[in-house]
């Protein structure tokens, strides 16, 4: 891997066409992003994240009998300088402020999903409807440091649906009275069966390779296939937000420290638990 993604412009690092692919689609492959001195810090990072979450994991459709399980990690820039150096100092959040359309990227999430060797599918689902946030620009970049294929843990996505409404969340019993208190944001109802009907669904699967990153809105339907019965599907997640993005208080929030975070309704998002990663301060365009 040798980081070749080739910016068209000297201030640009996400190419035209792959621009309006994100643009029609929700989502798009972007070749070669991270070379292989990030995806070696990334490896470690990898494993001391997953090693500190053993126990955590979040739903990401494991059989909970099973120990191939997701283990899921969120908040690492908070604990591991090499995180905050791969945000503040790789092409991500520069590539994710392109695609926004937006002049700064601030951190909304880092996540690891790590999938155990054998670890199952994680199902259809939109991210956006446990965003706490009002705006347009937000985005997330999907990173594997093995290669995915169906047999191993590809990203699907539904081709535009970034541009239809947010669908209700699946989320724990304990966590359903909060769904019921922001019904009035989940205007498309019950998430529809994408699988049944995969000519009004249309369904995109990545293959990718160590390098790769997946650029998808957070509202796009998204699932993933389990990984390799004899090797794990070491994946970041991390999510970005934008200039026009305010703060909107969900009791649906993913995260408990998304529900205790002291802003009010309609605030930009200058707060120390979404720093800005992008531009990167004394940065000369
Ligand atoms: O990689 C996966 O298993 C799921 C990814 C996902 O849902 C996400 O990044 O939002």
């Amino acid at each position: 891997v040798t980081g070749s993604y080739a910016p068209d412009a000297s201030h640009r690092l996400i190419a035209p066409d792959d621009l309006a692919a994100y643009r029609r689609d929700g989502a798009v492959l972007l070749k070669g992003v991270i070379d292989a001195r990030w995806l070696d810090i990334l490896a470690g990072v990898a494993e001391q994240m997953r090693d500190l979450a053993a126990d955590n994991t979040d739903y990401y459709g494991d059989d909970p009998d099973s120990d191939r399980q997701t283990v899921v990690k969120d908040d690492m820039w908070r604990e591991s300088p090499a995180m905050m150096r791969l945000l503040h100092d790789s092409p991500l959040a520069r590539i994710a402020a392109d695609a926004m359309g937006s002049s700064h990227a601030r951190i909304y999430e880092d996540l690891l999903i790590y999938k155990q060797s054998g670890a199952g599918p994680t199902p259809w689902h939109q991210d956006e409807p446990q965003w706490p946030v009002t705006g347009e620009h937000k985005t997330s970049l999907w990173i594997t440091l093995e290669a995915t294929t169906p047999e191993t843990g590809s990203l699907r996505f539904i081709a535009g649906s970034h541009a239809g409404p947010l669908y209700t969340p699946y989320v724990p019993d304990e966590r359903l009275a909060d769904v019921e208190q922001d019904m009035a944001f989940f205007t498309g109802g019950p998430l529809p069966d994408v699988e049944a009907d995969p000519a009004k669904y249309r369904q995109l699967t990545f293959v990718s390779e160590p390098g790769d990153a997946i650029l998808f809105h957070p509202r796009t339907i998204h699932a993933a296939m389990g990984s390799d019965p004899s090797r794990p599907r070491r994946t970041f997640s991390i999510r970005f937000l934008g200039d026009d993005i305010r703060w909107q208080p969900k009791a649906s929030a993913y995260h408990q420290w998304l529900r205790d975070i002291d802003l009010s309704p309609g605030a930009p998002l200058e707060h120390e638990r979404f720093p800005k990663v992008w531009p990167r301060a004394g940065y000369q365009a």
